[in-house]
């Protein structure tokens, strides 16, 4: 029996997903589905990530990624806090632990002067950006499932998934970073731009106010508002209408959605795709067994497509 690891998951669709020993995240699959549910699970601070949370949500993230039959991740927050009742889809880095030089491992001491209980070589981490990478160059669909705060880079966690789902009674967007000195000048606020216009982002970083699901839906940055106790049910829905299309045309279109955006990395993973398409063609086939069988290739009978 799946545990309910959040008042607004039902443990009836899903399965956990064995051989991983999370402590700070959550991993289901859905029963019925291709669908896979990532959670940060440490709702007492809002979500907040340490560098254990984000070694884990790579570590999930990249399952996902080469699970050939997951095509939707939905990343999301456990809730609510136990101590206060409030919800956050996640609320940034953890500032209990940043050093000089980024967020330090347990047992690493906060100055940055030094450790002695972990490999030094695993100096303060800034890798939530690897795992924003993830999420933007994976072939698959990401759904941010935004159950109450999504502040700082758990913000910009947001801004990078594919499409944001937001519970109507408790999402609140809000940026933190000039507040804290500890900003994302890349996708974070770049991209955010680009969803919302330059004027709107750079009023969410420069002045950092709450908005509600209804406001950041109207801005552009979510895709739909939903009852709270409906969150889930309806990102599942969302997750098996995308589930049911074709994957070789849900991620040429996600990599093209992308490509403007990631200069020659965006064309380099839409191109990859390209060629995967080209070895499917005769044509292709033609340019392997003509080397292998060494004869001089014969490309005539393939047209010049117009
Ligand atoms: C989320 C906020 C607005 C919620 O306010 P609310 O509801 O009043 O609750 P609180 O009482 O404030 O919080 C409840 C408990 O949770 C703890 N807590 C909350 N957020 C954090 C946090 N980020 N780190 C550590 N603890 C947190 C509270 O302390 C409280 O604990 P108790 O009960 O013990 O008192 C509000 O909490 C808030 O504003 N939180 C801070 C938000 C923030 O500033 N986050 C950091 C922003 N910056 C980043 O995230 C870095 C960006 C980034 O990731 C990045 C980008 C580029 C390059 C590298 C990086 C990188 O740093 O990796």
């Amino acid at each position: 029996m799946t545990n309910k690891v959040s008042d607004i998951f039902d443990p009836n669709l899903w399965n956990e997903i064995p051989g991983f020993n999370f402590k700070d995240i959550t991993y289901h699959r859905a029963k019925d589905q291709g669908t896979v549910r990532i959670a940060i699970n440490r709702p007492e601070v809002r979500n907040a990530f340490r560098p254990q949370t984000v070694d884990e949500l790579y570590t999930a993230l990249e399952h996902a990624r080469i699970s050939a039959d997951v095509g939707v991740v939905l990343l999301t927050g456990n809730g609510p806090s136990p101590k206060d009742a409030g919800w956050a889809f996640c609320s940034g880095g953890d500032q209990r632990i940043r050093g000089k030089d980024g967020y330090k491992y347990e047992g690493q001491d906060h100055n940055g002067t030094g450790n002695n209980k972990v490999d030094l070589a695993r100096l303060g981490r800034l890798h939530i950006l690897e795992v924003q990478r993830l999420i933007r160059f994976m072939p698959k669909v990401v759904v941010a499932v935004v159950p109450g705060w999504a502040v700082g880079g758990g913000h910009s966690l947001h801004v990078v998934c594919d499409l944001t789902l937001a519970s109507k009674e408790h999402a609140i967007f809000k940026q933190t970073d000039p507040d804290v000195a500890s900003f994302d000048s890349g996708y974070g606020s770049a991209y955010l731009a680009r969803m919302v216009g330059q004027k709107r982002a750079r009023e969410i970083f420069f002045l950092g106010r709450n908005y509600t699901a209804q406001e950041a839906f109207e801005m552009g940055m979510v895709n739909a508002v939903i009852a709270h106790d409906e969150l889930e049910k309806v990102a599942l829905e969302w997750a098996r209408e995308m589930n049911s299309k074709s994957p070789t045309a849900m991620r040429m279109l996600k990599f093209g959605f992308n490509m403007i955006d990631d200069g020659l990395v965006g064309q380099q993973l839409f191109a990859g795709e390209a060629t995967r398409l080209a070895y499917g063609t005769e044509e292709a086939l033609e340019g392997r067994n003509s080397f292998v069988e060494k004869r001089p290739k014969d490309f005539t009978k393939y047209p010049w497509h117009y």
